[in-house]
């Protein structure tokens, strides 16, 4: 008996090493275009890794929980009519190593994960220094996007392949969410404040925005999207579209400044 209970803390601390080894794992860096370009460190990327990360654990400990449970059923069954099946009799150390021992595993684990999560969410708030800088304002029921250059798109983001995007985001009614799924990312704007979020997209394609906060009877029809096109592309269109609000003399105001608050730190820590 004494053998089996053994068998199991190693078990479970064998278990325990497993994860320790496979969460030591960083998140990864996307290799930004030319062998000097700095490295970006991608959120999308170290979130996807974040999640496999959570299943295997949440899997691993499952199937753990579940062996030991079926194997102390059957271990300690009744075995004839009137039995009720006899449990082990613990010195008072083994007990408290039974309680102590699994609940530093898989509190351990839970650390693990957290310390990943939180090295991730410093990779959503660190924004490249090399990115394209496009306001946001929301509202019911639409996303409103003002370019530097004063070009205005409204639920279409057109961005360049190989480019960090940031958003600065504001709201003119009330709390909306823009979530693109495909970056994993999701913000919330509201009036009054600044808030943003980045994204790097890689190749060119068209991604979902929805919107992620219950904002009015219209909320499940505020959908829109980015574009991402190749750089060239992007270019032409963009100094194409200034050209033409300059030559109508409407180009649209300028883009208000972020509330300090909001200002989202750089790579290299300077404000932005
Ligand atoms: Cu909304």
């Amino acid at each position: 008996m004494r053998d089996a209970m053994k068998r199991g803390l190693a078990g479970l601390l064998g278990a325990a090493g497993c994860l320790a080894a496979e969460l030591a794992v960083a998140v990864p860096a996307y290799d930004g275009k030319g062998a000097d370009a700095p490295k970006i460190v991608d959120p999308a990327a170290g979130w996807d890794h974040l999640w496999k990360e959570v299943l295997i654990d949440i899997t691993i400990i499952g199937i753990l929980f579940a062996l030991m449970t079926a194997y102390f059923i059957w271990k300690y069954r009744a075995r004839g009519p009137g039995q009720e099946g006899e449990s082990p009799k613990l010195s008072p150390a083994t007990a408290v190593a039974w309680a102590v021992i699994p609940t530093f595993v898989f509190l351990a684990d839970d650390l693990f994960v957290a310390a990943n999560g939180w090295q991730l969410w410093n990779a959503y708030r660190q924004v490249p220094e090399n990115r394209l800088e496009v306001h946001l304002e929301s509202g019911m029921y639409s996303w409103d996007y003002t370019y530097p250059n004063g070009v205005r798109t409204q639920n279409e983001l057109k961005v360049p392949a190989g480019k960090p995007v940031l958003l600065r985001m504001t709201s003119r009614d009330t709390l909306h969410s823009h979530f693109i799924p495909d970056f994993r990312v999701k913000e919330d704007s509201m009036p009054g404040r600044t808030t943003y979020l980045w994204f790097l997209p890689k190749e060119p394609g068209e991604h979902l925005v929805t919107c992620a906060e219950y904002c009015g009877v219209m909320h499940s029809y505020m959908a829109g999207k980015v574009v991402v096109v190749p750089e060239a592309e992007f270019n032409a269109w963009y100094e194409g579209e200034g050209t033409k609000l300059k030559t109508a003399g409407t180009a649209g105001a300028p883009v208000p400044a972020a509330a300090p608050e909001a200002a989202p730190k750089s790579g290299k820590k300077k404000s932005a």
